[in-house]
């Protein structure tokens, strides 16, 4: 059998972070074998949100393509974030979430679920830090592909520094921001998202939801 989920820890310089989460996985998380539809983008300097995976798991399995990790809905929390980086991600996320109507609170936090299909067909462009996941939650969102999210709450990291180069990566995000926008008032339709072709049948069982009708790019 192989596994119904992949966790995807990114490790840059972590030391003692990481044991302390493998420890929380290990905790909260029953490792049983089956294939794999799902990838779990999991960060390395969190010890507290494990006990959510199984949440996100049942919502996968309910047909959705991304399950978010959200800081902003009711129970969830961003605590000890620096003031600048909290004001453009509280402002932005606000807006995406009210203005261009993205059906999540937190379109900018990397830790993230994907269906297979997400990960296998949806090209990503993007270059540097976590864009590419507000990158194929505003691409799957223009699929009209279904995205859930469930709360938790970020705690700036205790040990090491955050890799987070807000200043840095804002245009990068800036472009995906615009293309939200797009999507909703200027009704950019799905045919406009460049899809791979699907890679194998084993992985067609990634989300309960038919393929809308896209060309391939
Ligand atoms: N592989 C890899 N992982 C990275 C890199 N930068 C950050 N990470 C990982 O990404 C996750 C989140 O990084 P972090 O610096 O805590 O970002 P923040 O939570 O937004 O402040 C952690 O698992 C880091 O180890 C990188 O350049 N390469
Ligand atoms: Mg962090």
């Amino acid at each position: 059998m192989t596994p119904e989920l992949d966790i995807v820890i990114p490790v840059y310089n972590e030391g003692r972070n990481i044991v302390a989460v493998l420890a929380a996985l290990k905790r909260a998380v029953a490792f049983a074998a089956s294939t794999a539809p799902f990838i779990l983008m999991f960060p390395a300097d969190d010890h507290v949100n494990a006990p959510m995976l199984d949440r996100m798991v049942a919502l996968a399995r309910g047909g959705s393509d991304i399950v978010c990790a959200s800081r902003f809905m009711p129970g969830g929390a961003m605590i000890g974030c620096p003031w600048l980086k909290a004001a453009l991600v509280r402002s932005a996320n606000f807006t995406l979430h009210h203005g261009a109507r993205l059906p999540t609170t937190d379109a900018s936090n990397g830790f993230r679920m994907f269906s297979r299909r997400v990960i296998d067909r949806i090209e990503v462009e993007s270059q540097v830090g976590f864009c590419y996941s507000i990158e194929l939650l505003v691409k799957a969102h223009r699929l009209g592909w279904t995205v859930a999210e469930v709360p938790v709450t970020w705690i700036e990291r205790q040990s090491g520094e955050s890799r987070f180069r807000v200043l840095k990566w804002l245009p990068a995000y800036l472009r995906w921001y615009g293309y939200a926008f797009a999507t909703t008032f200027l009704r950019r339709p799905p045919r406009t998202v460049a899809l791979k072709e699907p890679t194998s049948a084993v992985h067609s069982r990634g989300s309960g939801n038919p393929d809308p009708p896209v060309r391939y790019s």
